[in-house]
């Protein structure tokens, strides 16, 4: 059983909808309680001009399925939700839902598709402010430093996550 924590980003349609409906179709996946940071309004970082804001969040829950396992299911969610496959699509354009997983247990591991640790996670304020919700003390596999202490130096140009939904 290993522990997981997931990052969600909507900027296409109803964006809290399709964090909660997400949320959803991974409860089957999860032993116990699905951990959910609160939900802020981040600027698009690295996306087409024009792109609309983000809903983004992280979610935590122990589960018993494999990290390709668990890659497989959140891709069958994001196009469930409407989401178009990588090769259908431009870089980073608008999408209904994308989950990434940004750390699976201790586990350290890198094949053609999926790499864990995320190697961004320590970029992106977008996915350390929600994570440090979660998780402030934890230190991933591959840093030095505990999230808190990753988001305090991380030095994105992106402006100050805005609290949207502390409860969702
Ligand atoms: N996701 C990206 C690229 N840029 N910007 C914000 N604010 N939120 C995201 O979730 C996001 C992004 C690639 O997946
Ligand atoms: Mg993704
Ligand atoms: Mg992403």
């Amino acid at each position: 059983m290993k522990m997981v924590f997931l990052a969600l980003g909507s900027n296409l349609g109803d964006r809290l909808a399709n964090l909660q409906r997400a949320r959803e179709m991974l409860t089957p996946f999860a032993k116990g309680n699905i951990g959910s940071a609160p939900v802020y309004e981040t600027d698009p970082f690295d996306c087409p001009a024009d792109s609309p804001a983000f809903l983004n969040t992280v979610l935590s829950f122990e589960t018993q399925l494999s990290p390709e396992e668990l890659l497989t299911e959140t891709q069958a969610i994001e196009s469930e939700l409407g989401r178009v496959a990588k090769e259908n699509r431009d870089t980073n354009a608008p999408r209904p839902i994308d989950i990434d997983i940004l750390l699976f247990g201790g586990s350290v591991l890198a094949t053609s598709n999926l790499t864990i640790p995320h190697p961004r996670l320590h970029e992106r304020l977008f996915v350390l402010h929600p994570l440090r919700e979660l998780a402030p003390t934890l230190t991933p596999p591959t840093h030095a430093n505990p999230v808190s202490i990753l988001l305090e130096i991380c030095e994105s140009p992106e402006l100050t996550p805005l609290l949207h939904r502390e409860d969702w």
